[in-house]
């Protein structure tokens, strides 16, 4: 089956959007083999973007403004929400639009995280009304949740989203994916990180969030990118990745957190806010947030 058949009993407004982004996805995958290198531009991190990053973002700027199908759209390449006039609907979107950018070089899977709110995006997590993200590996793959479950589409070689696997739900798994340096952890990271390795997860750690969020929601187990020493605030974005693939693999029955209580619950106060995450199986987050509870007692 097909996306535009499979998402059809969705909303008017709702379905188009992750159908108009399926489509500039289409030619970001595309895009790959022309637009090689760093730009020689920063993002508002102070991070050097890639060409593609740079393309990717125009391109889904451009696309989604012509489309008339949102009103507002908070990028992770810009700094601040932009508003289209003329718009047909109140749909707000965050776009990360090439996650994991700096694997781009290295031909690692990197991949489009969209969040979609109805109005303003500095809202909480819970209150979105869908998220999907495409991931570009060896396969380009999109992933949709508008809160009927998750699914899986593979890009077959016409360039059609056909459905790979619906109602994904997280398994019990054993992968931990850790960010940041292990010599900066936190104590109840640390301690944390040593009970899943005493009872045998393995680490898989591409470096692209994405990507490895994907494997986790396929595999079970647990990403995270910690406060570590010198940023509490650890490095990820909560509206443009850590929000919506926390948004995607809650819906499917695992969970997401900053460490201490549920992420999707945290109103963002500025669209570049960082956020400590823990993404993945239930166990595992019910886990480090006994650690901290019991740490902070
Ligand atoms: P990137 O800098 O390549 O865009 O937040 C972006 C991100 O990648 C995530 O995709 C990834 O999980 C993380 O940063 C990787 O950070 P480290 O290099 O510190 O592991």
């Amino acid at each position: 089956m097909k996306l535009d058949a499979h998402i059809a009993s969705h909303n008017e407004d709702v379905k188009q959007v992750v159908l108009c982004i399926s489509e500039v996805a289409k030619k970001i995958s595309k895009g790959f083999a022309t637009r090689r290198g760093t730009s020689d531009t920063s993002n508002v991190y102070g991070e050097q973007q890639q060409a593609m990053d740079v393309w990717a973002d125009e391109l889904l700027i451009s696309e989604l403004r012509d489309s008339k199908l949102v009103q507002y759209l908070a990028s992770e390449e810009q700094p601040d929400v932009l508003t289209f006039e003329g718009s047909a609907s109140n749909i707000g979107v965050t776009i990360d639009p090439l996650d994991g950018s700096s694997l781009i070089d290295v031909n690692l899977a990197v991949g489009t995280i969209v969040g979609i709110y109805r109005g303003d995006v500095l809202s909480p997590g819970n209150e979105m009304l869908g998220a999907m993200y495409v991931l570009y590996g060896p396969l380009t793959t999109l992933t949709y949740c508008l809160r009927k479950g998750v699914h899986d589409f593979t890009m077959d070689d016409r360039g059609n989203f056909v459905l790979q696997e619906e109602n994904i739900l997280i398994p019990e798994g054993k992968i931990y994916a850790p960010g940041a340096l292990r010599r900066d952890w936190l104590p109840v990271h640390r301690r944390f990180i040593g009970k899943l390795e005493a009872e045998g997860y393995k680490l898989r750690y591409s470096g692209s969030f994405v990507a490895d969020v994907h494997q986790i929601l396929h595999k079970g187990g647990v990403f995270t990118y910690p406060a570590y020493a010198g940023r509490e605030q650890g490095k990820l974005r909560l509206l443009f990745e850590a929000a919506p693939m926390g948004f995607i693999v809650s819906q499917a029955g695992g969970a997401v957190s900053d460490g201490r209580s549920e992420l999707l619950t945290i109103k963002p106060e500025a669209v570049s806010q960082r956020v400590p995450v823990y993404i993945g199986g239930k166990k595992e987050i019910t886990l480090i947030e006994r650690m901290h509870k019991e740490n902070s007692e």
